[in-house]
């Protein structure tokens, strides 16, 4: 039986919750709560760095998202979500790194606006668009006319880059400016695993409390 520990609000734990609910794999799902659970001497048996998500097999422990999805694709190979041409696995590892190295920076600042946890000054807010301008574009570029990043078949391209994409017109990247990206975005969004895992905004408010709650106690 797999135990998935994760908090449904983290992008690095949707990606394998969506992963695990595209491969259609039964799992046991622990909610961590980040106040404070991932401290605890059980959570940290698991994963020392204290991190979401965290997934065990049987008694083997996987930490860290992208080794997890590289275990599933490996242990479940039955409905995959791995690319099958050498263009196709450039691709997929392309879109990945760009989505952690380029994206999740770039997109910081805009995040934290979005979540209403301060304000950085006009310049930065552009840069951060700009910067995140080009990844949107290297993400259309590879799409091209297809359904998928790396063709006719979703792949962990699609599910890294595109549990993101729910996102993007929130953080202000008007996706009209990208209506392939827009018509991804779509089709993503319309897959059960999508649904499923697609914070409320209750769940959305919350969070936001929690976090000006804990950014107050630290006067910040
Ligand atoms: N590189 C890790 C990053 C995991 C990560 O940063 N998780 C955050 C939530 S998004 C976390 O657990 N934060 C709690 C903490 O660090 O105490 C991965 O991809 O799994």
């Amino acid at each position: 039986m797999l135990t998935f520990y994760h908090t449904p609000l983290s992008v690095n734990s949707r990606r394998v919750w969506v992963a695990l609910l595209e491969k259609d794999l039964p799992f046991e799902a622990h909610v961590v709560d980040l106040g404070g659970d991932q401290f605890q001497p059980d959570f940290l048996a698991l994963n020392p760095f204290h991190h979401i998500p965290v997934l065990v097999d049987n008694g083997f422990t996987v930490i860290e998202s992208f080794a997890i999805l590289d275990y599933l694709e490996a242990k479940f190979p039955d409905i995959s979500l791995s690319a099958m041409t050498a263009e196709g696995v450039a691709t997929l590892r392309m879109v990945e790194m760009v989505t952690v190295n380029e994206l999740v920076p770039a997109v910081n600042p805009l995040i934290k606006k979005m979540m209403g946890f301060g304000q950085d000054p006009a310049e930065v807010i552009d840069e951060a668009k700009q910067k995140a301008g080009v990844v949107l574009t290297f993400y259309a570029d590879k799409l091209g006319d297809r359904p998928y990043l790396c063709g006719d078949q979703l792949t962990l391209a699609d599910v890294v880059a595109g549990t993101f994409a729910p996102w993007f017109e929130s953080l202000g990247l008007p996706m009209a400016d990208y209506p392939s990206l827009q018509a991804w975005t779509e089709r993503l969004m319309a897959r059960p695993a999508w649904q499923t895992t697609q914070p409320t905004a209750e769940d959305l408010a919350a969070f936001r409390d929690r976090m000006k709650a804990r950014m107050a106690a630290q006067g910040q």
